[in-house]
């Protein structure tokens, strides 16, 4: 995917999220993702439980919302996603 960050186009990775709309946990990641102008495709499956079951399932069983995956990997949910930032680990996944 072609990113631009710092006012340079970018190759970044597929960053897909899986949300309720009024989930907090939800907001703040994507405010994380959009602060570092990453595009993603989002997921909200309100009220859908078939989705969620097949979100589950790829999440490794994990079925709070919400779940991110980068490149079809797992990466988990909101603190997961902070936590890999702070550890200095996010940018790599998403620019390697
Ligand atoms: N530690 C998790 C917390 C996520 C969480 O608790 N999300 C709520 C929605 S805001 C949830 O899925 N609760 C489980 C449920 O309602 O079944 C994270 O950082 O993503």
């Amino acid at each position: 995917m072609l990113t631009v960050n710092q006012n340079r186009v970018i190759m970044s990775a597929k960053v897909e999220i899986y949300t309720w709309s009024s989930c907090p946990f939800c907001l703040r990641a994507k405010a994380l993702l959009r602060e570092k102008q990453i595009e993603f495709t989002e997921y909200c499956i309100d009220g859908d439980n078939a989705a969620r079951m097949a979100m589950t399932e790829r999440a490794n069983g994990r079925s709070s919302l919400p779940q991110i995956f980068i490149d079809d990997q797992h990466i988990g949910g909101c603190d997961d996603i902070y936590a890999l930032d702070r550890a200095g680990k996010l940018d790599q996944i998403l620019y390697s």
